[in-house]
């Protein structure tokens, strides 16, 4: 059995500002993130896709196992072989899947099974995640540890001026066969990453956001 060994915490993140303010900064940066369907085929450099990952992949994790993979794709040809998958789930999807109540639910978002996106964005990251570790051990609390880390990932990408979107075609099996990843890996999340396009509209029904008396409780 491996032992704890513990190692001063010297590099802690000391704000210049009170807390209040380091905390409203950090909320109105990511309070303006909007998820947008309509990308810019503006290109965004590797490296800065490799800072998200590294952010995402500080996540905290189930005994650290870090449960996760980040497929990040930007080869054309990639990326058209998984709209046209996606295409057809969704095309499955909008028409029988989908019940009264879900369709109700997603009309104000104007969703539907068209999701030039996947081709448009320069980048794709499909977020895995992993059944077993790479070296066949367990993992814990894999949904919890892969969720946090996405959203790191949504609000460094914000941080960084860049357009997210949080795609779940369902199912989506399919990105296992492109993306030829292994049987221990399962598609969690894809994330299309780029800029709006400049026409870029969103809901105005997805702006409403409840308010903190709804969501917070203090006892
Ligand atoms: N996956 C479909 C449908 C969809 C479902 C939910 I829940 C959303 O919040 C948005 C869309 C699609 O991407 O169109």
């Amino acid at each position: 059995m491996a032992e704890a060994v513990f190692v001063p915490y010297r590099d802690r993140y000391l704000p210049r500002v009170p807390p209040e303010d380091a905390a409203r900064a950090f909320c109105e940066v990511v309070q303006r993130r909007r998820t947008v369907r309509m990308f810019s085929d503006r290109p965004v450099s590797r490296e800065t896709i490799e800072w998200l990952v590294r952010a995402a992949a500080s996540a905290p994790s189930g005994a650290n196992k870090q449960p996760w993979r980040f497929v990040c794709v930007q080869d054309p040809g990639i990326k058209r072989r998984i709209r046209l998958a996606a295409e057809q789930e969704e095309r499955e999807f909008y028409a029988h899947r989908a019940g009264p109540e879900w369709l109700k639910d997603l009309a104000p978002l104007g969703t539907d099974e068209h999701k030039d996106f996947l081709e448009v964005a320069p980048w794709l990251i499909v977020v895995f995640k992993l059944l077993r570790g790479d070296d066949g051990g367990q993992v814990y609390y894999i949904n919890e540890s892969v969720g946090i880390a996405c959203g790191l990932l949504l609000a460094a990408a914000q941080h960084a001026g860049l357009a997210t979107l949080t795609h779940t075609p369902s199912p989506m099996g399919f990105l296992s066969g492109i993306l030829e990843r292994p049987t221990h890996e399962r598609p969690f999340l894809l994330i299309p990453v780029g800029y709006p396009a400049d026409d870029c509209t969103v809901p105005e029904a997805a702006l409403r956001k409840k308010p903190l008396e709804q969501v917070m409780v203090t006892r």
